[in-house]
């Protein structure tokens, strides 16, 4: 357990090399794959998260934690982890801001999440494509500008028309978009920063 608990403070105070020789030397220990990112990598990022809700961290301690993480998951194979839903994430179409994006996608995976991002300028048509293509039970969309939020209504229209708006769970989040817009475009759940939107991932997965 000791190993884990290295790991997360390396992880935390975003240091690479120490994030990938630990995550080794636990599977080298023989420890799951499983365990090591659930009480390792993902404790970890839910400690960065609730820093940076508190204003302790800030984005560049974000970021380097965040490349911290992937130095981790880079020693795990797709088949070794469980991962607890699948989320599509990406920023709508027409906007090209992907930093606040490429954290919560980030954080997503550190929570145990498979994330399939579909990168920026992303248009209805490819979420849908992403859904029918994963097994997605999450839409993750990112806005930066007043002018493309309107895509994440037609998104969900979308989801709608191809029949899998039941079955598939939207997020959206970005500095223009609020509680009152999810609300109008009946989306199911709206995250102002990269940690809460792992916790209303959590709380959209089926029972
Ligand atoms: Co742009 N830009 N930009 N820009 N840019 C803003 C957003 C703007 C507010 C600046 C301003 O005018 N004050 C303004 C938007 C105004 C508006 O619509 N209300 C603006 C504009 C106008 C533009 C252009 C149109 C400028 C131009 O060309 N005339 C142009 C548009 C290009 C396009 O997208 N088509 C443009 C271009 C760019 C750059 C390319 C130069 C660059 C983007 C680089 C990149 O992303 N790779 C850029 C940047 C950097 C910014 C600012 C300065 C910073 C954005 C950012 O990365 N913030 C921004 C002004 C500002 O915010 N101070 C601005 C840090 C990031 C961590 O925060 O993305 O909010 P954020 O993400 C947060 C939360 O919002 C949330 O979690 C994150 C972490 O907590 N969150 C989610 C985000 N997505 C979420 C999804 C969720 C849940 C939470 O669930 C799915």
């Amino acid at each position: 357990m000791a190993v884990l608990e290295e790991l997360k403070e390396a992880i935390i105070s975003g240091k690479r090399d120490a994030a990938k020789e630990l995550t080794q030397k636990a599977l080298d220990g023989g420890m799951k794959p499983r365990e090591i990112v659930v009480d390792g990598i993902a404790a970890a990022m839910e400690v960065v998260g609730e820093k940076f809700r508190a204003n302790e961290f800030y984005v560049p301690e974000l970021l380097i934690a965040q490349r911290a993480m992937k130095q981790a998951l880079s020693l795990m194979s797709e088949e070794d982890v469980d991962h607890i839903g699948t989320e599509a994430i990406g920023t709508v179409k027409g906007d090209l801001h992907d930093i606040g994006k490429n954290l919560v996608a980030a954080m997503l995976e550190g929570a145990g999440f498979k994330v399939v991002d579909l990168g920026v300028d992303v248009s209805p048509d490819q979420f849908v494509k992403a859904v029918q293509e994963n097994s997605v039970n999450v839409i993750a969309m990112s806005a930066l500008l007043t002018t493309t939020m309107g895509s994440m209504r037609d998104t969900v229209a979308a989801l709608e028309t191809a029949g899998l708006r039941d079955k598939t769970r939207v997020l959206i989040g970005g500095a223009p978009v609020t509680q009152s817009y999810a609300d109008e475009i009946k989306a199911d759940g709206y995250a102002p920063d990269a940690a809460t939107a792992v916790e209303k991932a959590k709380a959209l997965l089926p029972a």
